[in-house]
Parts: structure tokens; C-alpha cells; sequence
């Protein structure tokens, strides 16, 4: 077999798993100075868009489209967020959420890479989100389900104005999700460090770190952590709105 002719990429009606050696980056419209390889989008059936993203020295964003929140997370590098007057330094492992419509330029002088998502806001009435800006490692850890070798981190709040959850996750070597759970939101995911096997339906797949999944909506998902080092993952859950809502995520 020929090297370049394999690839642990599988792209499912329900799930996908993306690795690094698919990854295909092209520019970002509005953006200067930056690539990004779209790794989860609506056209295979997700709610919304998860990107790796590069800015070179001196790149400079551009806004979402019109109603679209944004949530970024710092992998490599440094890059300044200026929003409502303020500058923040975003370092490796700090992160931002831009609820829709608010003004905002992400600027690099050095390069940096991040992940990006973004979705449609989904409106509840008397309720608004909020920016946030902070590090992961000043958010608490959780104990999923009282174990204390799988450990959550909700990096953003859980009020009612938000309508999905970014999260951490840390497992030390042979812990695994408490089940196999299927439920109504679905994710998006990225390996940060680490790996294990994860179980996307009826397929198991080998994971390690810079890994993507898309889960769509009830897809049974299961993960146990291998090696000898934690694994962590970020993932994205749209949470909190009506299940009846055509377009709640
Ligand atoms: O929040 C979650 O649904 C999480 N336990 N799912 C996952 O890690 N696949
Ligand atoms: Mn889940």
C-alpha cells in the first residue's frame, strides 16, 4: 500500500472522525493573514462550524455573519482580543465567546492557531448571553458523574441566554465515559492531548490528540482513555432550548 493513500478519516450520516493527515486549509472570508481548515460544517449535517484556524504575524479577523456567535480557544501562539473598548492577550489554553452581534477583531502579531466554532444564536426571550474571556486552568474541574479520574471543566456559564456549552474533559490513563450515552444535542470535538478509543455508533475508532469528531444528534458515543499520560478533549453541546424549535441548533 502506498503511504499517502491512507488515512484514519471517516466521514458518517451521523458522526465523522477527521485527522490530521485529511486536513486541507483554505482562506477565511473577511480574514487576513489566516487559513483554517473547516473541519465540521452544515453541509454534512451539523448545526454548526468548527474550524482549526492559523493566523500568521500581523493576520487580523473578520466578523461572523450576521446572528452567529463565536467561541474561540487558543492551541498555539498569542493573539490580542479587542472587544467593547478592552484588549485581552489570549494565550495557550485561554478562550473567548462573542455572543451574535458583537463587535469584536482578533489580532496576532506574533501567529497563533485556535480552534474556532461557530453556530446561529438561537434566541430565548428575556434572556441574553454574554462575552466571556478567561483560561481554562482558572475554571474548576468536576467530577463527571462522581468519578474523580474523569474530570469536567463548563468554561462557559450556565445561564439561559446561552444556548450551548463548551467544555473540558480530562481522563487519566483506563477511565472511561460512565456509559453509552445518546441524547438530543449533538457535538463537536477536538482531542487536545492524549487518546483512547472512542465509539461513534456501531464503530470504534482509535483517537489521539488533534483528532475531530462530529457527533450528530442521539448518536451512541462511549470513550476510554489508553496510554499512559490523561487525555483531554474540548467539545461543543448546543444545550438549553426547546427541542421542538426547528432550528435549535
Ligand atoms: O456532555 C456530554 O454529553 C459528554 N459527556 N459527552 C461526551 O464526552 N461524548
Ligand atoms: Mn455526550
Amino acid at each position: 500500500m502506498i503511504e499517502t493513500s491512507s488515512s484514519r478519516t471517516r466521514v458518517a450520516r451521523d458522526h465523522a472522525l477527521l485527522t490530521p493527515e485529511s486536513h486541507v486549509p483554505a482562506p477565511l472570508p473577511g480574514w487576513t493573514g489566516t487559513k483554517a481548515i473547516t473541519l465540521i460544517a452544515p453541509v454534512m449535517g451539523a448545526g454548526f462550524v468548527q474550524c482549526l484556524v492559523t493566523m500568521e504575524a500581523g493576520a487580523r479577523s473578520g466578523m461572523p455573519l450576521d446572528g452567529v456567535e463565536r467561541f474561540v480557544f487558543v492551541l498555539e501562539g498569542e493573539a490580542s482580543l479587542r472587544v467593547a473598548g478592552a484588549d485581552h492577550v489570549l494565550g495557550v489554553e485561554s478562550y473567548a465567546f462573542l455572543p451574535a452581534g458583537t463587535e469584536h477583531a482578533l489580532v496576532s502579531a506574533s501567529g497563533a492557531r485556535f480552534l474556532l466554532l461557530e453556530k446561529r444564536y438561537v434566541p430565548l426571550a428575556g434572556h441574553s448571553a454574554r462575552v466571556i474571556v478567561s483560561r481554562e486552568a482558572e475554571v474548576p474541574t468536576v467530577d463527571f458523574l462522581g468519578d474523580p479520574a474523569a474530570r469536567l471543566r463548563t468554561l462557559l456559564p450556565d445561564e439561559p441566554g446561552f444556548d450551548l456549552a463548551m467544555n473540558t474533559f480530562e481522563f487519566d490513563p483506563g477511565a472511561t465515559l460512565p456509559m453509552v450515552e445518546s441524547h438530543v444535542m449533538e457535538h463537536g470535538l477536538l482531542f487536545l492531548a492524549g487518546g483512547g478509543v472512542y465509539r461513534l455508533g456501531d464503530s470504534w475508532y482509535p483517537v489521539t490528540a488533534g483528532d475531530t469528531i462530529w457527533m450528530a444528534p442521539y448518536l451512541p458515543q462511549w470513550f476510554g482513555a489508553l496510554g499512559k499520560t490523561p487525555s483531554r478533549y474540548i467539545y461543543y453541546k448546543d444545550m438549553a432550548r426547546d427541542p421542538l424549535l426547528e432550528a435549535r441548533r
